[in-house]
């Protein structure tokens, strides 16, 4: 039997993992990691933080501290926000830690003494004023490939293009501003070029199977011809080569691989820790384990990534393999489009952005996660840009979640309750031959599984007529062949679809529910409205199944309403594989007369303002788009004369009181000389309302004034932001008039 080993993208430990990257590679591939398990299948899933390379060490230059204290930081953070959106993986590792920085090593040396390294001196910028040199990311200019300026010394953002930096043009050195010299230095290079025609092949076996997208950026990226490249840099931080077996040791001195060399690999360290980790807590794995996972043909390697990344991993990743020898290469690649936000890219520089723990910061519910996931799984960027709007979310949580999938339960549940005891209804002896029928309408759906839904009604008068009601008839066959559809959908990386489908079967539950009038029968039969509620109740149940992927916290509060043992939820489960619940899910899987718990509303919902206080908060932390781009010029700097349109002035803070409902909004009447001004800030998580009255403040006093939740603000005032987040305001450093100039 085949076995899944599913990847996402180990994200930088640079900063906070917003929607965009989970609706990118962490959500889809969590909900197929337990779509995957709940199926039976033997499932590993593994990620972790990449710590490595110029990304970091930018952040820390600008930070002002070292690497260290910028991974530890975000790694935590990572890892716990991870947590609370209930991302299942096995093992999240870091780069950084000894095993990956041993193994990135030994791999180096293997790929040596294999011959498919070169030791080549090239040109390379160098920072004379900075004495350095600046591997990618320190050096910007125009992408040789589509001109798009700002692009990166590595890769465009723009159009994907991964070059050798000397190829930039205009470059300059993001260290000093200045225009960078070109200086000889050694590096290790992968003779990338050699396997040409074995990725060609790699990629054309796999046309059909993978997505368009992704074949179509491999195909041009062939197309160009594959070069070899340099993976070893001149850094201080990073997998160092100095020690490495089969170089000079003069020569590799400040030297360390390339990040992506190394961030790759740590898919497999991470496996190889896992087990190691398994082994010590004696959870029957051993530490050779890992092999199974990356060297036998049977395991079917899934990688999880956005678009950024698709050439490392269908390019770079399976030539390392090969060159390295006896590891299976990527299965699959489902990359994602982007994500935007609110009709915008995602910025952090802009502060356009929702990150995890903002969103944990605003909405501490399960409820709230478990609506985020869904909102987003409904419009995944699986083939093009997709959009998360607020107004998309409170619809989706009030008139999905709640409207459909928490009425059916909670109309069900309750009526159990105030009819039935609370139990699970005993099937009457008129319907005590329920459950063999539904049996043998099991079999037929699985004979003839190659039918549509419409095909199947057609045997209703021929062969169940007699045995089941045509609403009973119904409500299996929309199971079986619904779950028959997301099955197929999952298992092609159409997760969207797949989670619409789900939706479908809460649909037709609610359709049965109706159909059946139990409010009615409870009067005129009884007989009928007990079987009705014994299927609706198991009914109940097997929604839990089907959504535990895309909801796991409510569907956890679902199966704990009843009092069986164990949660089905598609969690990690140490790579062993379980029975297959989506096949059960169809059956009835609650015993007949337990009990149930006096249900509690799943999702309530989210009122307007909630919702417009969101979009607002958007609005004043983000910086606009328009006017920056109105002053600026191709370098990217502004003139005296762009900044002269700015009218600084001081203001004296008079009265400052909390803007109601909001959390972050202060209301203030502010002093700007002669005039009396009203102007919202959004501080309150900050400063108190108090803190500020006497205050002198710098406020843009030429702002066209803009609506905040119903109120008028006429300025902004300046506020100094650090990395935390904290918010301090720009006050003069001596006592002065308000209304006096900011020059
Ligand atoms: N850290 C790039 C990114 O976060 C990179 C992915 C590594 S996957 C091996 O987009
Ligand atoms: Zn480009």
């Amino acid at each position: 039997m085949s076995r899944t080993l599913i990847t996402s993208a180990l994200p930088y430990a640079n900063g906070y993992i917003h929607l965009g990257h989970l609706a990118g590679a962490y959500l889809p591939a969590d909900i197929y990691a337990r779509y995957m398990r709940l199926a039976g299948k033997e499932v590993l899933y593994v990620c972790g933080s990449d710590e490595h390379g110029v990304a970091i060490t930018i952040s820390a230059d600008k930070e002002g501290v070292p690497p260290k204290q910028i991974i530890d930081k975000y790694h935590k953070a990572n890892l716990e926000a991870f947590a609370k959106f209930g991302m299942s993986f096995d093992f999240y590792s870091r780069t950084s830690n000894k095993l990956h920085h041993e193994d990135s090593v030994f791999f180096f040396e293997k790929m040596l003494s294999n011959g498919f390294l070169t030791e080549k001196e090239e040109e390379q910028f160098y920072d004379e004023k900075a004495k350095m040199f600046l591997p990618d990311r320190y050096v910007e200019g125009t992408c040789p490939v589509c001109g798009e300026e700002g692009a990166r010394g590595d890769q465009c953002d723009k159009c994907g293009a991964y070059y050798e930096q000397t190829e930039l043009k205009n470059p300059i050195s993001v260290v000093s501003n200045t225009v960078p010299t070109i200086k000889k230095t050694t590096h290790w290079y992968f003779k990338l070029g050699q396997f040409q025609e074995f990725i060609e092949t790699y990629i054309e076996s796999n046309a059909g199977e993978w997505k368009e997208n992704v074949l179509q950026q491999c195909r041009s990226w062939l197309k160009m011809g594959l070069a070899d490249r340099a993976i070893t840099r001149d850094l201080d931080w990073g997998v160092s080569i100095e020690n490495a077996k089969g170089v000079d040791k003069e020569k590799a001195k400040g030297k360390v691989l390339y990040v992506w060399f190394d961030a790759v690999l740590g898919y497999i360290t991470a496996t190889k820790e896992w087990a190691m980790v398994q082994e010590k807590k004696g959870l029957g794995v051993k530490a050779d384990d890992w092999k199974k996972w990356w060297k036998d043909e049977s395991t079917q390697h899934i990688a999880f990534i956005g678009k950024d990344n698709i050439v490392f991993h269908a390019i770079m990743l399976p030539a390392l393999e090969m060159a390295f020898g006896g590891l299976i290469m990527p299965h699959n690649i489902p990359a994602n489009e982007f994500l935007n936000l609110e009709g915008q890219k995602f910025s952090k520089s802009r502060n356009w952005s929702i990150d995890l723990r903002d969103f944990i910061d605003d909405f501490n519910t399960t409820q709230a996660v478990d609506a985020l996931r869904y909102t987003l799984a409904t419009s995944l960027p699986e083939n093009k840009d997709a959009d998360f709007t607020w107004k998309d979310f409170q619809a989706k949580n009030n008139n999905e979640l709640a409207a459909i999938l928490g009425n059916y339960v909670n109309r069900v549940l309750t009526f159990v309750h105030k009819n039935m005891g609370g139990r699970v209804p005993i099937l009457p002896d008129s319907y005590s031959k329920l459950q063999s029928i539904t049996k043998d309408f099991a079999l037929f759906s699985l004979m003839y599984k190659d039918r549509t839904e419409e095909e199947l009604h057609t045997y209703y008068t021929s062969e169940f007529e007699s045995k089941l009601s045509l609403n009973d008839f119904n409500i299996l066959l929309a199971f079986s062949v619904g779950a028959r559809k997301i099955s197929r959908m999952y298992r092609h990386f159409r997760i969207k679809e797949a989670v619409a489908e789900t939706m479908n079967l809460a649909r037709a539950a609610n359709k049965y529910f109706n159909d059946e009038e139990p409010w009615k029968t409870i009067k005129s039969d009884p007989d009928k409205c007990h079987k009705t509620m014994f299927m609706c109740t198991q009914i109940v149940y097997s929604l839990s199944i089907f959504f535990s992927p895309i909801i796991p916290y409510t569907s956890a509060k679902i199966q704990k309403f009843f009092n069986i043992s164990g949660l089905i939820l598609g969690m990690s489960n140490g790579g062993v594989p379980t029975k297959n619940f989506i096949r059960e899910a169809v059956n009835f899987l609650v015993p007949e007369g337990s009990e149930i718990a006096e249900p509690t509303i799943l999702f309530s919902p989210y009122e307007d303002d909630v919702i417009q206080q969101q979009i607002a908060k958007l609005g004043i932390n983000a910086t606009p788009t328009h006017n920056a781009q109105h002053i600026e010029s191709n370098d990217g700097l502004i003139s005296i004369d762009d900044f002269s349109k700015m009218k600084l002035q001081v203001g004296k803070v008079l009265e400052a009181e909390a803007v109601p409902k909001s959390k972050k909004l202060i209301k203030m009447q502010v002093k700007v000389g002669d005039e009396r001004r009203q102007v919202l800030a959004g501080v309150a998580e900050h400063y108190k309302p108090e803190e500020l009255i006497g205050k002198s403040i710098v406020v843009v006093a030429n702002l066209r004034p803009a609506t905040l939740m119903g109120l008028e603000s006429q300025g902004m005032m300046l506020c100094a932001s650090d990395s935390a987040h904290n918010l301090f305001f720009l006050t003069p450093e001596k006592d002065i008039a308000d209304g006096s100039v900011v020059k």
